[in-house]
């Protein structure tokens, strides 16, 4: 039985021994101290990268050092246990996808054609893309500034990122927004995404318990990254979520920074899969630059969301290989430890698996699916390059919700509510009294 319940890590020495049958965090007892209880958080990497980055204060300047071991080999490619090669082909455009177009708009953004920042999530194309493509039609995802590749998964074209980017008037925000601020909750399921970083996971909770009432149990997935997973809000939505067992799956970007802080000021537990024991959840570690992982392991959390089990925690290991945004040219990096991680370039090595280890692609069919990025991505570019700004007489409109701008309804079915027997539950004095 997973630990989805809060109950199950109460002190005892009487338990039985529980089986993992979903990948969580399962409790044993140890059979020496009957009274010390431990935890398995399952670890599906191939390679266990262990650095130490040290802040070293020089006068007013501070820099930080890392320890390790830079010479190991690069690991291979976990073979998926559900992905065949048609989906691992796609999954793979995908990536190449949000990879190009990134590039194009740093070009955009350098052409000064860009209003505002731009934010990339180069290194971390598996984890956006691999993650979205385990969620369902009817499932629904809240992306984090980084997920511009799970956008593209979920139906968003590389034209919407770039002209809301460019605050384009036919931009998913009509030129309102330069960044990523909008959902679909109409096609697409997504939710916005929102800056206070934490603030997506009980809204997506909410999503979860919201669906439940109108009689379906979905996945909701969302992300967040290893600084924002210390926040207050981030504690109380997966709380929230665990009591109610609703189908959260949380991926953390655990991409070794915040900002300028380096995980190793961030946090003091070893991984942060090991915080889903406190919340009574299941809490596995993927390695994020893998694709074939990254989707096993949130298929497996999507279909236990749905089975209405609750949530699950995976945390995905990896490196941010950009600065916290374009701004940043993150000189506080130490060198080393991009050399390591760009040897382990999501992209890269699952062009090598495709091609050179499952044979699934030959050199000249690779070419020719990047030529065909390439040549789809400079087609979304110009697109959006050409459109037109939003017309200055309609600067007053679309930033507040108007009178009928857009209807909210449940979406699956009207939510069964039971009928208040008379005499039963708080008389409506007392209720008013108590919120007064
Ligand atoms: C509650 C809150 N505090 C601070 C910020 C400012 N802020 C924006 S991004 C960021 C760093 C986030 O780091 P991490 O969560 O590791 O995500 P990453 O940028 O590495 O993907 C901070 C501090 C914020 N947006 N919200
Ligand atoms: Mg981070």
């Amino acid at each position: 039985m997973p630990v989805n319940k809060s109950k199950n890590h109460k002190p005892s020495n009487s338990r039985p021994l529980v089986t993992n049958t979903n990948g969580g965090a399962v409790r044993r007892p140890v059979a020496s101290l009957p009274q010390q209880r431990t935890y398995d958080i399952p670890d599906y990497r191939l390679e266990k990268s262990t650095f130490k980055v040290r802040q070293v204060r020089d006068r007013d300047s501070v820099r930080y050092e890392v320890e390790g071991d830079f010479d190991a080999p690069v690991p291979p490619i976990r073979d998926s246990k559900y992905l065949d090669k048609k989906q691992c082909l796609e999954v793979y455009r995908y990536m190449l996808l949000n990879r190009r177009m990134e590039q194009a708009l740093e070009n955009l953004y350098k052409q000064g054609k860009v209003v505002g920042g731009v934010y990339f999530g180069l290194g971390q194309e598996a984890c956006s893309c691999a993650s979205a493509y385990a969620l369902g039609k009817d499932d629904w995802f809240g992306p984090m500034i980084r997920n511009q590749g799970s956008l593209l998964v979920r139906g968003f074209r590389a034209r919407d990122t770039m002209m809301q980017y460019m605050a384009k008037a036919d931009s998913p925000t009509g030129g309102r927004d330069g960044t990523s601020h909008f959902g679909d909750i109409e096609k697409r399921n997504m939710v916005s995404p929102i800056s206070m970083l934490g603030d997506l996971i009980p809204v997506l909770a909410g999503v979860a318990l919201g669906a439940r009432l109108q009689g379906k149990n979905l996945a909701v997935m969302t992300y967040i990254g290893d600084g924002g997973q210390s926040t207050g809000v981030t504690y109380e939505g997966i709380n929230f979520a665990a009591v109610q067992d609703l189908g959260l799956v949380l991926i953390v970007e655990s991409n070794l920074w915040a900002y300028s802080t380096p995980s190793d000021m961030q946090y003091r537990v070893e991984d942060l899969a090991e915080r889903a024991i406190g919340y009574g959840i299941p809490g596995v570690i993927v390695d994020g630059t893998d694709a074939c992982q990254v989707y096993d392991a949130s298929r497996d959390a999507v279909e236990r969301a749905r089975r209405g089990e609750g949530p699950t925690m995976i945390e995905a290991k990896m490196m941010r290989m950009k600065g916290h945004a374009i701004h940043d040219g993150a000189d506080y990096v130490p060198k080393k430890m991009l050399e390591y991680w760009k040897k382990r370039d999501p992209i890269t090595r699952f062009e090598n698996y495709l091609v050179n280890v499952k044979k699934w692609l030959t050199p000249k069919e690779n070419d020719e699916l990047i030529a065909g990025v390439e040549a789809e991505l400079e087609k979304e570019r110009e697109f959006a390059v050409n459109s037109p700004m939003p017309a200055p007489e309609t600067a007053m409109g679309g930033v507040y919700c108007e009178d009928g701008c857009h209807n909210i309804k449940p979406k699956y079915a009207i939510p069964k509510v039971r009928a208040k027997k008379s005499g039963t539950g708080p008389k409506e004095s007392e209720a008013a009294l108590h919120f007064k």
